[in-house]
Order: C-alpha cells, then structure tokens, then sequence
C-alpha cells in the first residue's frame, strides 16, 4: 500500500516535472533578454505558444515566499501574544500587520519531522526515518518526493535554503571532504547554505550545495557518531577545554569550547563560528535576495535561535535579564528585522509573502548549563501552554505562526487550527499547481491571508515518535508507556489512561474530561484511531535524548 503510494507519487512527479520544466522553458524563451526573430516564431507550435501564454500568464503577479522557521522558540517567546518578559518588535510587526494565528501548529515536537510535514506536506510519522537525526544522518526526504520547493521550481521559482536543515544529507557515511550528494539542493533547493543537523550536534561547519565551505586540503574532516577518534579531546576526557558546560548528552568533541554531540577531527578551517552564525547565514539571505534574476524567488530561512547551545554575537550578549536564552531570542528578532529591511532595500516587499514560525516548542535545559533553567520563574516560553519540547502537550507543537504579505494583509487574529504542513497545498492554490492526492496537506490559502478564518477540523500531532490528537478545542492524548519527563523536565504527556483537555476552557491542560466527556471521548478516540491506524503504539517510548 505505501509502496503504491510511492509509485504513484514518483509517476506524478514524473509527468508534472516534464509539463513544469516544458512550460519553465518556454517562458525563459519569451522572456529572456534576446529578442526572438520573427522567423523562430512562425516555427513555433501553436501549442507552444498556448502554454507559454498561459504559463507567462502564471508566471504574473507570482509574488516571492519566505518562510522563516525559529528552532525551539515557543508561544510565549515572543511578544506580539502579550509575553511582557521578551520583547520581539520584528516579529510582532508580521504578527500586527498580518496574520496572527493562536492555534498554530508545526507538525511534530521536534525539529526533523516538523521540517519534514513542512516541506513534504506529509504526516512525519507515516516516514520512518524522521526521528530526531544525527548530523551525519542519510537524506530523509525522497529525492523523487513531491516537495514545496521543487513545487516553486517548477512554476519558475528560484529556490533557496539558508540555516537549519536537519533533514540529512547524502545516502550513508558521509564524505565530508568531497561533495555530498544528494543534499538540499536534490529535494527542490535551486541553492543551500546549511547546518547539517543543529547547532549542538558535530560537524559544526557550513555546507553550501553539498559542500563544506572553507576546507583545506591538508586538513580533512571525518565525523563519527559512534565511536571518538584515537587520541581527539573530548568533554569527558578534557574537561579543561570545555566553557559552556553540559548537563546531559553534549559531552563528545569540543569546538569553541562547547561540547558538541558527536565526534569529529580535522576540518578545522572549516569550523563556524557560534556568535557569527546569524550575521553568516543572513548575508546568504541577502545575495540571495538581491541576485540578479527576473524570476520570482521561494526562500526556507531558518534560524538556529533559540536552539542550544544559545551563543548570542556581541551585539546582544547581557541585552537580556533572561541569560543567552533571552538574548539569542532578542538575535532571531534581529534577523528578522534585518530580513524586512533587505526585503525593503531590495524593492521587493510588496511582492513578498513572509511566514513566521518555529519547528516545536521550547525548551530550557536541553543539554547545556547556561543558566535559562533558572529564568524559569521570571519568563513563560511556553505563554501558558503545558509540556514543551518533546511533549504530546500543546506547547509541544503550537508554536509563533504569522504571515505578513507588504499592502495586501491586514491585522486579522485567527484562532483556529492551522498547521504548517498545509502550507504546501496553500501555495498549490496560489500557483495554480495539482498535489498529489496522498498528501496530508491541506489547501487553506485565503485562511494564511487572513481573507477568512478558516482552519483545519482536526489533526495529528507527534512528539519524539508518539502521536496524540487535536479536533478543534480538544486535545486527546493516548496511552503511552514510558517516563512521565525526560532529562529536559519538560513533561512529555505519557499517561495509563486516555486523557482528554477542552483548550478553550483550559489552555493549560489542568482538568482531564476524559471522564466527564465520555461521549466525547468516544468520537474522538474513533477518530484518532482511524486515521493513525497502527501507527499508534502505546509502547512507544519517547525517543531517547543523546
Ligand atoms: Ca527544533
């Protein structure tokens, strides 16, 4: 069945890629900068020119995408919800004078399957491989996958992605000194500049189209997830080598004095720079931006704040009472003020949609001692919500969700369900384009503009491998087996029983209906189930944390 899928998802792709880059073609002819002599067009077909016309006629009023996914920023780390402990006034600004969406959700608890639904438009758990990844990882998303950049592309669209990908590279073990194929660029992205994995994990280099930028010849990079090198430091062996310190799983080589998950040797040349990472990638975004072409443009920007280890630049290192957590959030809020204003100097916000959003929830402790654990009393990530990071809670995946469109959204407050997986099937409406029909995406394009408030009726939620259920205001959650948190103390929603929380009533999740609502409980559990079928497993045990 899902090999039937496959194949018809490939025989899709096959014959929309063949119209796409047919039609792609000719609208380069008509509009590239030779003139066509008179002569060419009389040997021109009429169906030719039928397409160029209409696919021309596409090509108009297409306006560039941005879509800027934070990592670990939660609903209460940002200002524009009435957080008064942070201030975001870039981010606010998208949220004030666009769409502003309080039940907004990325796929998954976690940042692997919440970029894969993103790009996809697939449920991450119907994918096998979209766990939390090593950095060293093989490319999850198939490179025959109908995906939303090579959706872009094929209308005409330049692609890029820039900063976080965590979605694995290459086939196997990775060559690290030689190109890596296939990357980002094999699933839709016409150029990458990316992090492998996280921040936290090795190797702590740039890849730029499959390879790694500033390597030298005389000192090549090898990366190891299992075993150390013979004779490398690490945090364990050389504790003196170590300034930020961890609390649990970062303790294998050591890069800038922050112990990294994950082995690595040599490379050196190549390794980045921690506090320049977010003037690094936003320079990207700006040649990006400003390079010269007559094309619209379709940018995944994503931002490595507030992720561990949390290495604010200069600039905003102490701008906050709430240590670096606080201050890399003030960063992300940074960039993207920076990014509205290359937007702006490039003449092209108007015709520019920006989306705001972040991979799952937030996170304090996630391996580091940096002091954001004890800023717990005096700042909310979560405004209000219960669980976090890894957790079947709703904090686990409502995440900061706004879209800003320069003279075309107004303020609009919408409080339904939206996910980021239907962004995908959205902009399948904006650009006339068919979707596979096994997509778990859904379609609500004037819903992302505000023009209604519509939302989804229901959806899957996933964190670290367990599923849980959203229908409208309620949450259901299942069984699980397993620890009640785990090393992070975020609780990860592992209850004996079926629980089931009124989010209109109880945004906290404190009072469990499950009881009280027995019919209720009824539908919803029969409707979870049918669609999870036996991807519910009440012995999933949460993934474990390295
Ligand atoms: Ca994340």
């Amino acid at each position: 069945m899902r090999l039937g899928i496959k194949k018809n998802l490939r025989f899709y792709f096959v014959l929309h890629s063949a119209f796409a880059n047919f039609a792609k073609n000719i609208i380069h002819f008509f509009t590239s900068r030779n003139m066509m002599k008179p002569n060419t067009l009389a040997l021109t077909t009429l169906a030719a020119v039928g397409a160029a016309q209409h696919a021309t006629a596409q090509m108009q009023g297409r306006p560039n995408v941005v879509i800027v996914i934070a990592d670990d920023m939660g609903y209460g780390d940002v200002s524009a919800y009435g957080s008064s402990t942070i201030r975001t006034p870039n981010i606010d600004r998208l949220a004030n004078e666009g769409v502003c969406f309080t039940d907004g959700h990325a796929t998954s608890a976690t940042s692997t399957p919440s970029r894969y639904g993103l790009f996809t438009g697939m449920y991450p758990w119907k994918n096998e491989n979209a766990k939390i990844l090593p950095g060293d990882a093989p490319l999850i998303i198939g490179t025959e996958q109908f995906t939303m950049p090579k959706m872009f592309q094929h209308v005409g669209y330049e692609t890029a992605a820039i900063g976080k990908w965590h979605l694995g590279m290459g086939v196997g073990k990775i060559d690290w000194n030689r190109p890596i194929s296939p990357s980002g660029n094999a699933v839709g992205f016409d150029y990458t500049c990316l992090i492998a994995a996280t921040v936290d994990r090795v190797p702590t280099v740039y890849v730029e189209n499959g390879r790694v930028v500033g390597l030298t010849d005389d000192d090549p990079l090898f990366v190891d997830y299992e075993n150390n090198f013979e004779g490398e430091p690490t945090a364990l062996t050389n504790p003196e080598l170590v300034k930020t310190q961890w609390s649990h799983g970062h303790h294998d080589t050591v890069v800038n004095g922050i112990p990294r998950i994950g082995f690595m040797k040599g490379g050196k040349s190549a390794y980045w720079k921690d506090d320049e990472m977010a003037e690094y990638f936003l320079n990207r975004v700006d040649s990006f931006i400003n390079a010269d072409r007559d094309r619209p443009f379709f940018l995944y920007y994503g931002l490595h704040e507030p992720h561990v280890p949390r290495t604010p630049a200069t600039q905003f290192a102490g701008s906050t009472r709430l240590g670096p957590r606080g201050d890399v959030l003030v960063e992300a809020d940074w960039c993207v003020g920076q990014l509205m204003k290359k937007l702006e100097e490039a003449g092209v916000a108007e015709n520019t949609i920006v989306i705001f959003s972040s991979d799952n929830g937030p996170v304090l402790d996630d391996g580091y001692d940096d002091g954001a654990r004890a800023t717990a009393d005096m700042h909310d990530p979560n405004g209000g919500l219960r669980g976090g990071k890894y957790s079947l809670y709703d904090a686990g995946t409502r995440v900061p969700m706004f879209v800003y469109w320069k003279g075309h959204t107004r303020h609009v407050v919408n409080n339904s369900l939206v996910s980021q997986q239907d962004l995908l099937a959205s902009f399948a409406q904006m650009l006339g384009q068919p979707t596979p029909s096994a997509l778990d995406s859904e379609g609500m394009m004037d819903t992302f503009l505000g023009k209604n408030k519509r939302g989804r009726k229901d959806m899957i939620v996933e964190a670290s491998g367990r599923l849980a259920y959203r229908y409208g205001q309620y949450a259901l959650i299942p069984p699980y087996k397993g620890k009640k948190t785990n090393e992070t103390d975020i609780e990860l929603g592992n209850e004996d029983d079926w629980t089931l929380y009124d989010l209109g009533a109880d945004k906290a999740q404190q009072k469990d209906i499950s009881k009280a609502r027995p019919q209720l409980l009824k539908k919803l559990k029969k409707r979870f189930l049918k669609k999870v079928g036996t991807y519910y497993n009440p012995d999933t045990a949460a993934e474990v944390l390295k």
